[in-house]
């Protein structure tokens, strides 16, 4: 299906009902529903849908840089891009697909390439909905240059609350028993929000759990090849400064990425990275259990 400004978006289904919606412009998923139909990623109501600029909300894609200190634009411009669908993407492993609808774009270089980052690269994203209606993202990014680069990665993930004062972030041990649903254990007290938060987890565990008490529901947010985790929230002053952003809108999100940030990745020539986030959405009661 097209989007308003005439851009191809794809929507995952899995026969349970849950659904994921993946724009071509920055290969951003910008809903991911459960088999409710509720919506699990904020996007605002602010939000705006054209290019050359990212939507606020969902995922989008943090390539060849996180946050804004380089000469390239804020977050890299792979959001910003027009990435292609690849029918033909070379092989991950079976599991990935394994009862999963997905898709697998694509971005490479254009002719207007920025100056600022003149590398040879492939950069691949399969996002896959499985039956359990869990969300998987995998990037590969390819060096398919004469020389070495390096760069920063984050998925800048946006996810739905219904009240950040009711929200706590834990980090989660065990992570591979929590993964398959046997057993997990917290690690001190839940980190909770009342003010602005801007802040990197350097070498965080590759499991985090997001608490929404008011909706009873916790994501699992598992991450592989990607050390750090970013956790943003404006609060009340830099929402009302951000034009496309509601000034009541931090309430209802959280933006926990997965991401690359302290040191950057280095591809010699045909070398490759991966690095996969995979989101669940459960409720607490089922977690308490365990
Ligand atoms: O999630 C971290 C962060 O880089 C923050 O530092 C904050 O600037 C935010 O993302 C805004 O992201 P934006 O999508 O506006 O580029």
């Amino acid at each position: 299906i097209k989007d308003w400004n005439g851009i191809d978006q794809v929507v995952l289904r899995n026969p349970q009902g849950a659904s994921a919606r993946v724009s071509l412009h920055g290969g951003q998923v910008i809903s991911w529903r459960n088999d409710l139909g509720e919506e699990l990623l904020f996007s605002s109501s602010k939000a705006i849908f054209k290019s050359p600029k990212a939507m606020r909300g969902g995922i989008s894609i943090c390539f060849p840089q996180f946050g804004n200190c380089g000469s390239i634009e804020q977050q890299g411009f792979a959001r910003n891009k027009i990435w292609t669908i690849e029918d033909d993407a070379p092989p991950l492993l079976k599991n990935d697909i394994r009862g999963k609808s997905f898709i697998d774009l694509l971005l490479k270089p254009g002719e207007e390439e920025p100056k600022c980052w003149p590398h040879g690269f492939e950069l691949r994203l399969r996002v896959s909905l499985a039956s359990d209606g869990n969300l998987a993202l995998i990037s590969r990014v390819r060096n398919i240059n004469g020389k070495p680069f390096s760069f920063l990665f984050g998925y800048h993930t946006y996810l739905s609350l219904s009240d950040i004062s009711e929200t706590g972030l834990e980090t989660l041990d065990y992570l591979d028993n929590l993964c398959q649903r046997e057993r997990f254990t917290e690690q001190g007290d839940a980190l909770t929000f009342e003010s602005e938060v801007d802040r990197v987890y350097l070498s965080s565990p590759n499991c985090i759990a997001v608490l929404d008490h008011e909706r009873k529901r916790t994501y699992v947010i598992r991450k592989e090849g990607l050390p750090d985790v970013v956790v943003w929230n404006p609060w009340e002053k830099k929402s009302k400064a951000m034009t496309d952003f509601g000034d009541e809108e931090y309430k209802q999100m959280l933006c926990v990425d997965g991401a690359a940030v302290e040191k950057s990745i280095t591809l010699k020539p045909g070398e490759e990275w991966t690095g996969r986030l995979e989101l669940a959405a459960v409720p607490s009661s089922f977690c308490s259990d365990y």
